[in-house]
C-alpha cells in the first residue's frame, strides 16, 4: 500500500464536516463537484465519495482503509470493522416515538405493536433485550409520516433539534442509541505496515484537531490572596505568569474543557477573578 483510502458520504449531513475535518487536518484535497474520488496534494490519501450506508461494507471488504461515517450505520449494519475515533459532529440520537395523543405508560405499550424504522437491527435488539413482541417494518424514507396513515403505532429514527417529530405530531418516547460520526477502519489496514504507520499519522492529526475543539485556552486575572480557592477550579497543568499591581495579581493561562467553561467562569468570579479572556485552540498535542 502507499496510500489511504478514505471513504467519506458523496452528500448529506456528513459530508461538509468530513471535508473540513480532513482540512483541519492540514490535508489538501483537490476535486471538482459530483467526482467520487478525489487525492490529497500533500498526503498519501485517496478519497471516495459514496453513499453512508456502503461505507461499512467498503470497509470489511477493504475496498476503503478508512471510513467517516454515522455510529448509528456502523451498529446497525454489523460488519466486521473497528471504530477508531469519536469524531464529534453529525451527533443525533436514534429514538422510538409515537403519536403525541396517545398515552404512553412504558416500553410495554410497544407489546403487540407496529414499529416502522430503517433501523430493524438495532430496533430488534431494543425489543429482545426488553422482552418485547413488537412487529418491525423494514423502511427507508419518510417514516416519520407512518403513523399518521395507519401503518404503524410508532416509528424509530434518528432525531437530532426534535423539530421533524414535533411537525409529524410525534413525541420521543425511547432513546435506543446516541450517535456522532466516527472514524472506522477496514480489519486488514491494521496487518499492512505502511497503512498502520499512514493511519496513525492521520489520527494523530484528527486527535489534535478534536482535542481542540472540545477545549478553550483561557487567560484571566487572579487575586494572590485567593489562589488557593481559584486553583480548585483551574486544571493543575496551568502557568502563573508576572504578578500585576504589587503583588496583588497574577495572569493565569490555562487550558478547559468547553463543556466545563460556564460552571467554572462562575465560580472564579466569586474569588474575585476579572478580564477572564477565552479563545478557540486551533490544535492540542498533548
Ligand atoms: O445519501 P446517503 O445515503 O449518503 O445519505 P442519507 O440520506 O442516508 O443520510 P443523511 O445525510 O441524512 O445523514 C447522514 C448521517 O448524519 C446519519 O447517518 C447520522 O449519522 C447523521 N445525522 C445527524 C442525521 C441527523 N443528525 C438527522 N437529524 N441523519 C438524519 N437525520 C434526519 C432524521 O432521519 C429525521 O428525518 O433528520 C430528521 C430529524 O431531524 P430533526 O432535527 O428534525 O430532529
Ligand atoms: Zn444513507
Amino acid at each position: 500500500m502507499n496510500k489511504l483510502k478514505v471513504a467519506i458520504q458523496k452528500s448529506g449531513r456528513l459530508y461538509d464536516d468530513s471535508l473540513k475535518l480532513l482540512k483541519e487536518c492540514g490535508i489538501n484535497i483537490q476535486f471538482r463537484k459530483n467526482q467520487l474520488k478525489a487525492f490529497a496534494l500533500n498526503f498519501p490519501l485517496e478519497i471516495f465519495f459514496i453513499r453512508d450506508d456502503d461505507i461499512p461494507q467498503y470497509l470489511e471488504d477493504s475496498i476503503a482503509d478508512l471510513g467517516i461515517v454515522g455510529y448509528n450505520i456502523f451498529s446497525e449494519k454489523r460488519k466486521r470493522i473497528q471504530v477508531k475515533e469519536r469524531l464529534g459532529f453529525g451527533k443525533c440520537r436514534l429514538s422510538l416515538a409515537i403519536p403525541r395523543q396517545l398515552n404512553y405508560r412504558g416500553i410495554k405499550d410497544l407489546n403487540g405493536k407496529r414499529i416502522t424504522t430503517s433501523y430493524p437491527i438495532l430496533v430488534q435488539e431494543f425489543l429482545t433485550k426488553h422482552r418485547l413482541n413488537a412487529e418491525i417494518q423494514e423502511i427507508s424514507g419518510s417514516v416519520e409520516l407512518t403513523p399518521s396513515i395507519g401503518l404503524s403505532y410508532g416509528i424509530c429514527d434518528l432525531v437530532s433539534s426534535g423539530s421533524t417529530l414535533f411537525m409529524n405530531g410525534l413525541k420521543e418516547v425511547e432513546t435506543l442509541l446516541q450517535s456522532e460520526a466516527i472514524l472506522a477502519s477496514s480489519m486488514l489496514l491494521e496487518e499492512d505496515p505502511i497503512g498502520k504507520k499512514l493511519m496513525k499519522e492521520l489520527l494523530f492529526r484528527i486527535r489534535a484537531v478534536i482535542n481542540a475543539k472540545n477545549n478553550k485556552y483561557i487567560l484571566l486575572n487572579a487575586p494572590i490572596n485567593k489562589l488557593d480557592k481559584i486553583m480548585l477550579y483551574l486544571p493543575k497543568n496551568l502557568t502563573l505568569s508576572p504578578f500585576l499591581l504589587n503583588y496583588q495579581f497574577c495572569v493565569i493561562h490555562t487550558v478547559i474543557s468547553e463543556k466545563d467553561f460556564w460552571r467554572v467562569a462562575e465560580n472564579l468570579k466569586i474569588f474575585g477573578v476579572f478580564n477572564i479572556l477565552v479563545m478557540p485552540i486551533e490544535k492540542i498535542i498533548y
